[in-house]
């Protein structure tokens, strides 16, 4: 990544190259939350995707584009897309129709229910789609089928950020201020985030406040390539961030780093919060951690000393049996010195997918409505069956989170209809998660390609790529984009928002379900959001296309969008002040001991996106990562007698995997690091731990106990 030195680009005149024989479709990656603009190079002739450049007019990426950002656009052209609906017949998925296919799922859908109840279809769903169809989902289950069980795959991923958010600061914007506020930060602490290769083009942010003298901390068990350039790096040991901040919080109010007006005036539950902490000492904190005892009080005063700072973190917080916890903790240092609601002051999630924000405000959710409102609140549900147009008893309540209807396949689940997630590499435990799906009567799975879990279906219905579809997205900054959908559906492929349509109207709901377009559906999502948390009232998609994105809450077409939040100090609860909460240290749901002595955490790589089930197929990037590796440090090779390359079978009391060894000196002694992007006999959800954050129902995919062994053994 260069080093930028302003990476604030929206005053730079950019036009488009214009080729003869090309048109350029505007639009935006479909990969990670930064959402970067590109135009897609498509030809005029033949309407075939040819090429992709970045967009400099849009202020995000400002002309540049990761490596999975320039190759995303060969998904188009790929020879092993789904180009039409297979049914599975004698054991084999066979070429079929869309009519059998279609008749077929409709009459397992009423064959399920009238036998089992409504309930007994489920869904599962995933945040790579756009806001319409994240919303048309959420409605469909509730209305189309009248099913309370349906989740998606953002509970593996925001959901302990949206609860910790939730229960701090009443709100669940992923970011409290735009990126181009970053280089205003006169310290930045980035926790369990592999910013430079998860969300890379967030650097030049860093590398702006750099510019402008600000200290980096970064709190990984990993010395990854965010901190190897950082000022302090916190070397962590899984697990324990809960107890960090609290040492880090026992510093800032012994030294006097407290913004006491702040906490006074808009604030509850400082003195609980002192009290805890007292008993926090650096020593103790050390010993927890295994961060020293200077790094840990250089940290502290380098982020209590700083004016203007702020906190953001990612899944390496996150995805604990006390992730929500963890996240409020973190929010904890930002409310206690005032770094809040300015220019450079405030906290934020790395969202994952690109529409991570987006997929979790409108109903996706299994306890939500659009909106963000509650499913359970009566008022909430009074609003949206008249949007709806149906009795409000028809909206069924909350039903099960996304690993526990894996859970339940089988036994209260019978039918699935699986959209956009790849559960057979990406869910814990995915041994276990083939033995469910297996338990099912009926199984339908929607992909533009033959993932791991769309083989074990009955049915499969070929989706087009993003490429292919118009709609929005909301990027990590709380900004609603436009992406420009190409006009064409390769082979039989056919859009995800007309297939629920038409399996709608075959159920006899198509009335709820007539929309042209997907600006049809947005506009009636811009109904059901207002007045909700997340208000989606005022935005447009002609005002999208003007403002290069608008950011929510936008309650009304004047309104011109909410970059920055809490400028007001107003939290979102009655009182108006924010809830400081206070944690006791518990570590992670499974602890090291004899037999499984080490820490095996897992996580991703700069070439593959998620269940990889896209980023494999593309040469460019499966030739630069074929396969998983495990990542050791040199002092515990020495000791278990590991040379680089050689195989290393990992086992924890759940499963195993064959590795080769990657001996480095960037991973703590005690820990070992697997990336997650492949399945079957390469998946390292065999080994992981499915215990869950009571509070968000996230798994606890950084930390499990494991032991290792040599072997002479290949992979099968
Ligand atoms: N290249 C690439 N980019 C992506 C994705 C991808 O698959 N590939 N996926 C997108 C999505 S959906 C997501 S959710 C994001 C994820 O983005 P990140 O959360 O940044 O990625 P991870 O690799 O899961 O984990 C981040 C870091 O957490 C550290 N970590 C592990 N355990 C702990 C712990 O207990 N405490 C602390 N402080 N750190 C810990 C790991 O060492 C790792 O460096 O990336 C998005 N961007
Ligand atoms: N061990 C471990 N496991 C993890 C994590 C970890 O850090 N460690 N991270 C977790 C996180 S943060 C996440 S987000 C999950 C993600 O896990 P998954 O949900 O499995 O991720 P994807 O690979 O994005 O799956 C999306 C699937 O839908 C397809 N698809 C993409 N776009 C569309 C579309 O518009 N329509 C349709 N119909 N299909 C589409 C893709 O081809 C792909 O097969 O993994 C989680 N699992
Ligand atoms: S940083 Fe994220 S959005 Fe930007 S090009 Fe890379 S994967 Fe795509
Ligand atoms: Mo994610």
């Amino acid at each position: 990544m260069g080093h930028a030195q302003n990476a604030d680009y929206s005053q730079r005149a950019y036009d488009a190259i214009e080729r003869q024989g090309e048109k350029n479709l505007v639009t935006h990656c479909c990969f990670c939350g930064m959402q970067c603009g590109m135009n897609i190079r498509v030809s005029t002739e033949t309407n075939q995707v040819l090429g992709v450049e970045p967009r400099y007019d849009f202020p995000m990426n400002g002309g540049r584009l990761c490596p999975k950002g320039v190759s995303a656009y060969r998904q188009a052209e790929h020879d092993e897309r789904l180009m039409h609906p297979l049914i599975r017949k004698n054991g084999e998925l066979v070429e079929a129709t869309w009519e059998e296919a279609l008749d077929l799922i409709v009459s397992k859908i009423q064959e399920i229910q009238g036998k089992y109840g409504k309930d007994a279809f489920g869904i599962y769903s995933g945040s790579s789609m756009t806001n319409e169809k994240c919303y048309l989902v959420g409605k469909f289950a509730r209305i189309g089928l009248g099913t309370k069980n349906i989740d998606y795959n953002g509970r593996y991923c925001m959901s302990s950020a949206a609860v910790g958010f939730n229960q701090t600061v009443g709100i669940d914007r992923g970011s409290t201020n735009p990126w181009s506020d970053i280089k205003f930060a006169d310290v930045l602490l980035i926790a369990g985030s592999n910013t430079a290769e998860c969300h890379p083009l967030s650097m030049p942010y860093i590398w702006g406040a750099r510019d402008r003298g600000a200290k980096l901390i970064v709190v990984d068990p990993r010395q990854t390539k965010t901190a190897l350039v950082s000022d302090v790096h916190l070397d962590v040991r899984p697990g324990t961030d809960i107890a960090l901040v609290n040492g880090l919080i026992h510093i800032l109010i012994k030294e006097n780093m407290i913004d006491q007006e702040f906490v006074q005036n808009h604030t509850n539950g400082f003195e609980e919060l002192k009290e805890l902490t007292a008993s926090y000492t650096p020593e103790r904190v050390a010993d927890i951690t295994g961060v020293s005892v200077e790094k840990i009080e250089a940290a502290a005063r380098m982020f209590g000393q700083a004016k203007n700072g702020m906190v953001m973190f990612a899944r390496g917080i996150e995805q604990h049996s006390n992730g929500s916890d963890t996240v409020s903790n973190y929010v904890n240092m930002c409310l206690i010195t005032g770094k809040v609601g300015r220019k450079g002051a405030g906290f934020a999630t790395f969202t994952g997918q690109g529409n991570g924000q987006g997929g979790r405000e409108h109903g996706q959710k299994t306890d939500q409505l659009p909106g963000y409102r509650k499913i359970t609140d009566p008022e909430a549900r009074a609003y949206i069956a008249k949007v709806w147009g149906v009795d409000e008893a028809e909206i069924p309540g909350p039903g099960l989170s996304a690993f526990e209807l894996l859970q339940s396949l089988g036994e209260e689940v019978k039918g699935l209809l699986l959209i956009c997630s790849n559960p057979m590499v990406s869910a814990p435990t995915v041994g276990s998660v083939k033995t469910y799906l297996e338990k099912l009567d009926f199984f339908v799975a929607m992909d533009m390609f033959l993932s791991e879990s769309a083989e074990l279906a009955d049915v499969v219905l070929p989706s087009t790529v993003w490429i292919e579809d118009t709609g929005t997205t909301t990027n990590v900054e709380g900004r609603v984009i436009l992406l420009q959908g190409l006009d064409r559906t390769p082979g039989q492929s056919k859009r995800d928002w007309k297939v629920l349509c038409e399996i709608a109207e075959r159920l006899g709901r198509g009335k709820y379900f007539q929309y042209d377009s997907p600006e049809d559906i947005f506009e009636e999502l811009r109904i059901a959001s207002k007045d909700g948390k997340a208000d989606y009232s005022g935005i447009t998609y002609e005002k999208l296309e003007r403002m290069q994105g608008v950011f929510w809450p936008c309650p009304s077409e004047e309104h011109e969008g909410t970059p920055r939040l809490f400028e007001d100090k107003k939290f979102f609860f009655p009182d108006g002040k924010a809830r400081i909460l206070s944690f006791e240290y518990k570590g992670p749901n499974e602890k090291v001991d004899k037999e499984y002595p080490y820490i095996l955490t897992t996580g991703r790589v700069v070439y593959h996106y998620l269940s990889g089930n896209q980023t494999r197929r593309i040469e460019a990037l499966r030739k630069l990562c074929p396969e998983p590796y495990v990542e050791i440090n040199p002092e515990t090779a020495r000791k278990l007698n590991i040379r680089e390359g050689e195989m290393v079978r990992l086992v924890s009391r759940r499963g195993d995997l064959t590795v080769p060894a990657r001996v480095t000196k960037i991973i703590r002694p005690d820990t070992f690091f697997v990336p997650y992007h492949w399945g079957k006999t390469m998946a390292i959800n065999h080994l992981t731990n499915p215990a869950l954050d009571p509070k968000s129902k996230i798994p606890e995919f950084k930390v499990c106990a494991v032991r290792i062994e040599k072997t002479e053994q290949r992979r099968a």
